[in-house]
C-alpha cells in the first residue's frame, strides 16, 4: 500500500468521533500539540470535517483564561483507568477558569494551534469562511494569554517538562534539581504496563517530579500571577516561543482575512532573549532557567526552531547553514544523516533509545523543516523531507525513532507521524 493510504488509514482509526487519539495503545485522550499537527493531516487529506472538529475539540477544552491544557479527557470515565495522570489528579476545578463540560489537565504544550490552523487551511482547496470565523476569538484568546501571562519579549516560560512536549530531555534535569522534595507518585504509573522496554520511558524519579511539580501548581490554584511569583519550576523555552511568534503571525493573517481587527505582539526580539554570551556553539541560543538565572546548554536542535519566526538575521541564517553542514558530517555513517535526533548522538547526556534523550521525533523534525523551507534554505529542508517520507516508509509509522539503526520505536501507528507523512506529500 503506498505511503499515503497507510497515513490516512491511521488517522481513521486513531479517529474518535471528532478528535483523534495520539496513538490506540497508549494515549486515550485528546493532546494539545498533537492536535495541531493531526489537523494538519486531515486538512492534507482534504477532510475538512475533520479537520474543523478536531479543531473544535480541542478548545472545548479551554479555560476561560484562554489557558488551552495539554490534555482535554473527553470520554474521561471510559477510559480513565487506562491513562495516568487522569483527570483527579489535575483537579482542574479549582481553578474556576476551567471548563464544567469536560475535564482537562491544567499545564499547557507547545502552542501549536495558530500556526497549525493556518498550515491547514492553505491545505484546503476551498473552506467554510464563517467556521473559521467562529473559532478565531479561542485562538486570539490563546496567543493573548500567552501574551500576557507567559511573555516577556517574545521569550516564552514553560511550568513543567510536559509543558514542553519533549518530558524527559536532558534540558529539564538541572531545573528539577531545584524544585525542593519529591513526592512519591510513580506507583500510579500506566505506562510501563504497555511498552514492551520500559528503559525507554522516563524513570520513576521523573514521574515523582512531574506529580510533585502538578502539587505546586494546584497550591497556586493554577492563577498564573501566584504561580509567577511562587513556583519552583520556570523556564524560557526556545520550542514554546518559537510557535507563540509563529501563532503571532499566522493569527493576524487569518485575521486579516476576514477583516478582524489584530492586536498581535509584533515588539519581539527573541535573538537578545535566548542568546547566551558565554557560548561558542555555532547556534548559540539556549533556553534559560528564569528561577536559577541560568543557561541550560544541550546538543540539541533547539535553536533552530526560530527559523519559524519572520524575525530571522541574516547572521542567524548563516550560523544555520553552518550548524546542519556540520550536523550532516557528524551523521554521516547513519542512515538518515539530516533528520535530527531529541539529543545528538555526540552529547554526553545521549541514550540512543530513550524517548526525549535521544531518538528522532517526526514533529521536530518536520518543525525544522518548515523553518528551513520558509527561508528559502531548500537545500536542506528537501533533505529533512525526503528522509522523514524514507525512515517512515521503511520503518513505519512509529512514535520515534533510534538516530543510530533507524529502527521504530514506541507506539506504531502513531498519528502526528502519519498526519505531517500527510503534509509532506501535499
Ligand atoms: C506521556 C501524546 C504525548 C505527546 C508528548 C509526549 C507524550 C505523554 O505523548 O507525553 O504520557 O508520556 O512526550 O509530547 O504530546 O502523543
Amino acid at each position: 500500500m503506498e505511503l499515503r493510504e497507510r497515513a490516512q488509514q491511521i488517522l481513521n482509526m486513531n479517529w474518535r468521533n471528532g478528535y483523534t487519539v495520539p496513538s490506540q495503545k497508549l494515549y486515550p485522550f485528546q493532546w494539545n500539540w498533537d492536535s495541531g499537527f493531526i489537523a494538519i493531516g486531515y486538512a492534507a487529506m482534504q477532510n475538512e470535517q475533520y479537520f474543523w472538529q478536531e479543531i473544535e475539540y480541542l478548545i472545548k477544552g479551554q479555560w476561560q483564561n484562554g489557558f488551552l491544557p495539554h490534555i482535554i479527557y473527553h470520554n474521561e470515565e471510559k477510559y480513565r483507568d487506562q491513562y495516568f495522570p487522569n483527570a483527579d489528579v489535575w483537579a482542574s476545578s479549582i481553578s474556576g477558569d476551567a471548563p464544567e463540560s469536560v475535564k482537562t489537565s491544567g499545564i499547557a504544550q507547545p502552542p501549536v494551534l495558530a500556526f497549525a490552523l493556518q498550515r491547514g487551511l492553505r491545505h484546503l482547496q476551498s473552506y467554510d469562511q464563517e467556521r473559521l470565523r467562529t473559532i478565531l476569538p479561542s485562538v486570539a484568546q490563546l496567543q493573548s494569554f500567552y501574551r500576557n501571562t507567559r511573555n516577556s519579549q517574545g521569550a516564552i516560560s514553560i511550568y513543567h517538562p510536559w509543558e514542553s512536549g519533549m518530558d524527559n530531555s536532558p534540558l529539564w534535569d538541572f531545573p528539577l534539581q531545584h524544585i525542593g522534595e519529591l513526592q512519591k507518585w510513580h506507583h500510579l504509573r500506566r505506562d510501563l504496563e504497555k511498552v514492551d522496554d520500559p528503559s525507554m520511558r522516563p524513570t520513576h524519579k521523573d514521574y515523582d517530579a512531574y506529580l510533585t511539580l502538578v502539587d505546586h501548581l494546584k497550591t497556586c490554584n493554577y492563577d498564573p500571577e501566584t504561580i509567577r511569583k511562587k513556583y519552583p519550576f520556570q523556564v524560557k523555552d526556545i520550542l514554546a516561543s518559537a510557535f507563540f511568534i509563529a501563532g503571532e503571525q499566522s493569527l493576524a493573517e487569518m485575521q486579516r482575512s476576514l477583516d478582524i481587527p489584530t492586536n498581535t505582539a509584533t515588539d519581539v526580539d527573541w535573538q537578545k532573549m535566548f542568546h547566551d554570551p558565554t557560548s561558542d556553539d555555532t547556534l548559540p541560543y539556549h533556553n534559560y532557567d528564569v528561577c536559577n538565572r541560568k543557561f541550560l546548554p544541550l546538543e540539541c536542535p533547539y535553536a533552530l526552531f526560530f527559523l519559524l519566526t519572520d524575525h530571522v538575521s541574516d547572521q542567524y541564517k548563516q550560523q544555520v547553514n553552518t550548524f546542519l553542514q556540520q550536523h550532516q558530517q557528524k551523521m554521516s555513517e547513519y542512515p538518515y544523516p539530516n533528520l535530527h535526533a531529541s539529543v545528538y548522538p555526540w552529547s554526553a547526556k545521549f541514550v540512543p533509545n530513550c524517548y526525549w534523550k535521544g531518538p528522532m521525533w517526526i514533529n521536530i523534525n518536520w518543525t525544522i523543516y518548515c523553518g528551513l523551507k520558509k527561508h528559502g534554505l531548500t537545500k536542506w529542508s528537501t533533505k529533512i523531507r525526503e528522509q522523514i517520507l524514507k525512515i517512515v516508509d521503511e520503518q513505519g509509522f512509529y512514535e520515534y525513532f533510534h538516530p543510530i539503526s533507524g529502527e521504530g520505536l514506541g507506539a506504531d501507528n502513531f498519528s502526528w507521524t502519519a498526519a505531517l507523512v500527510l503534509d509532506l506529500l501535499n
